[in-house]
Formats: C-alpha cells, structure tokens, sequence
C-alpha cells in the first residue's frame, strides 16, 4: 500500500511507524463508518410520520444504557491496543539507542542547518571532521547516532523519508539515532516555527553506499590523512 502511495521507507523504523499509523487509521475508520452508519439509520427508521408523536427517552433504562456502555467499551480496548502498539513503537525510536556506527553533529540556527561529519578517522569533534550547510551526506545500511542542537530559537529536524522529527531545543544536547536503508537524495526540513525563514529551512540529505561514501568524506576532508594520523 505505502509503495502505491510512493511514501518510500528509508529508515529501519519506518516501516514500524507507517503500521502503526495505518493501525489506528483502521480502527477509527471502522468507529467512523459503524457510528456514521448508525447514527444516519436512526434518522430514517425514526423519522417524523403522520399520526406518531415523538417518544421522550432518558437513556436510563438498562436496555437503552447497553447501547453507550458496550461502545464505550470496546473503543476502551481499542484505546488500550493503539497505547501498546504506540509505546512500543515510541521505545525503539525514542528510547532505545543502539550502538552506533558513526556519529553526527546537526546544528540548528535562524534559518540553515550545519552538519558535522566525522572525517576519515571516523571520529566526531577532531581536527579532519566535514562540516557542510544544508546538505547531509550519510552511507546507507550503518547505524548513527545524532547530537542535535540549536543556537537561536526552537527548531524541528524532521527527515520524512525515515518518520523522524526531533525537536531541536537551545541550551540542550539531544542524542538520537537512525539506520539509513535506501539511497538516493531526499528532504529535510524544519517542523517548528521558528521565525520568518522557516519555510526556506530546508535541506538535502544524501544517503550514500559505503563507497560512494567513503570517496566523499577522502575528497572533502579538510586535513589530509596524514596530518591528522602523523604518518
Ligand atoms: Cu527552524
């Protein structure tokens, strides 16, 4: 279904998150139909008719009442199903953070993103690490941690291709992590008001294979290998 939609999963908990959605779309839609459906019934079976006065009914009376408590209580289980689902769901995403392949630094600010990549020692924060505007590079199939923060105002890094929005919050260093799992070039783009230039806070995210990777971080790196080594 989500391949007709052409809503490409490109994080390894994507897919976790379009079920989910797709989930309670279901569920509710079900209510919706069931209590539209009712509810349009009742307007025709008791409609207004010559010679029949209108009945006064207070719902008290327990064969009335069974026709609020038993909705009521399945769309409680319903309730209880979508939490379960959504905490779990949440959990991956948000609160399990599993080893991490490389490490990234986002900078958010009025109104650009700074990424910082680690250079080929792999290592975040020395001398040979890649920073760019806009654009992030990143190899698909390795786990990343990112460390998001802002300068200015509230931000919101939100990749759509990998169902991850993460708010961006000054005076805070948030970790987060995600596993590339396609390449190609995709969006990215700022999910907070955050003045004027939110709407032109966007960028572009190239998601590599290892050695396309690989030639970008050599041709970028601003320190050469050697310096940073010693050999
Ligand atoms: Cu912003």
């Amino acid at each position: 279904m989500f391949e007709l939609l052409d809503l490409k999963q490109g994080s390894s908990y994507a897919g976790d998150i379009d079920q989910l959605i797709l989930m309670i779309t279901i569920i509710t839609g079900v209510w919706f139909l069931l209590t539209a459906g009712m509810f349009f019934w009742l307007l025709f079976r008791f409609r207004a008719k010559k010679d029949e006065s209108g009945q006064y009914v207070t719902g008290d009376e327990p064969q009335l009442k069974r026709w609020v408590t038993w909705p009521h209580m399945l769309i409680l289980l319903c309730d209880i199903a979508v939490i379960v689902m959504a905490v779990n769901v949440w959990y991956t995403v948000k609160q399990d953070l599993p080893e991490a392949d490389a490490t990234i630094r986002i900078i958010a600010q009025q109104w650009a993103w700074t990424f910082v990549h680690p250079g080929p020692d792999g290592e975040l924060d020395t001398p040979d690490d890649i920073r760019t505007v806009d654009r992030l590079y990143l190899q698909e199939g390795i786990t990343y941690h990112y460390k998001l923060s802002s300068v200015d105002v509230l931000h919101d890094f939100s990749v759509p291709i990998f169902r991850l929005k993460q708010d961006a919050v000054p005076g805070r260093e948030i970790t987060g992590w995600f596993k590339p799992t396609v390449q190609g070039e995709y969006g990215i783009q700022c999910a907070e008001m955050c003045g004027i230039g939110h709407g032109i806070m966007g960028a572009r995210l190239i998601l590599q294979s290892a050695s396309d990777h690989e030639f970008w971080i050599q041709s970028n790196s601003p320190t050469p290998v050697a310096q940073v080594t010693g050999q």
